[in-house]
């Protein structure tokens, strides 16, 4: 194994940007059109509003390989798509066995997991607040604030990012807005 330099990152803990700034992963709702279950929505605002930034991600540029852990912070923007409220694309982690913590720094929203063998977890998330993503969990995430939500992830080097699966099953729940209530609700698309 190569042996590293040790380093660090100066986190700005309301925006989640990175000084230095390495590398920033952008997801527009065009790169979402199949995540959102209202697909009309979707369209719906591509035409009418245009794209719109959904979240960002900033990286550190460590080797996705055994040994490294891997963090970053993401931030995802205010909004809905339909009655659904902005958030991740979500995935299993390619190694199903590689968990992960996530660390609340500013706005709110929650974390949505669910296994393959048919569970599901929704954790709130506020400044402050250690989620623990345990192995064989798939998470995203949702901002249900009106300000930026932002949050620090850690994970394994090696466990890899399984997007094909939540983008052909989808999640089995939603966090929707419901008489101006965050609510959430079985997806009836699930499959
Ligand atoms: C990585 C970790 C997070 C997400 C990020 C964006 O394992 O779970 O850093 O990558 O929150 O979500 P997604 O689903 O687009 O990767
Ligand atoms: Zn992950």
């Amino acid at each position: 194994m190569n042996i590293m330099q040790p380093f660090t990152t100066q986190i700005d803990l309301h925006s989640g940007v990175f000084n230095p700034e390495r590398q920033i992963i952008r997801r527009y709702l065009s790169d979402m059109q199949t995540t959102y279950a209202d697909e009309s929505a979707v369209q719906d605002i591509l035409k009418q509003e245009g794209n719109r930034l959904v979240y960002e991600v900033h990286v550190t540029d460590l080797p996705e390989e055994e040994g490294q852990l891997l963090h970053c912070t993401t931030i995802i923007y205010p909004g809905r798509v339909g009655t659904e409220y902005h958030m991740t694309k979500g995935h299993y982690h390619s190694r199903r066995d590689r968990g992960e913590v996530y660390l609340g720094l500013a706005g709110e929203g929650y974390l949505v997991m669910q296994t393959e063998t048919g569970e599901t977890s929704t954790l709130s998330i506020q400044p402050g607040t250690a989620a623990y993503v345990p192995p064989y969990w798939a998470h995203r995430t949702v901002n249900t604030g009106v300000v930026p939500f932002v949050f620090f992830a850690a994970w394994a080097g090696e466990a890899g990012h399984d997007y094909g699966t939540i983008e052909q099953l989808g999640f089995a729940k939603l966090v929707v807005q419901h008489d101006g209530q965050v609510v959430v609700i079985d997806n009836a698309k699930y499959k």
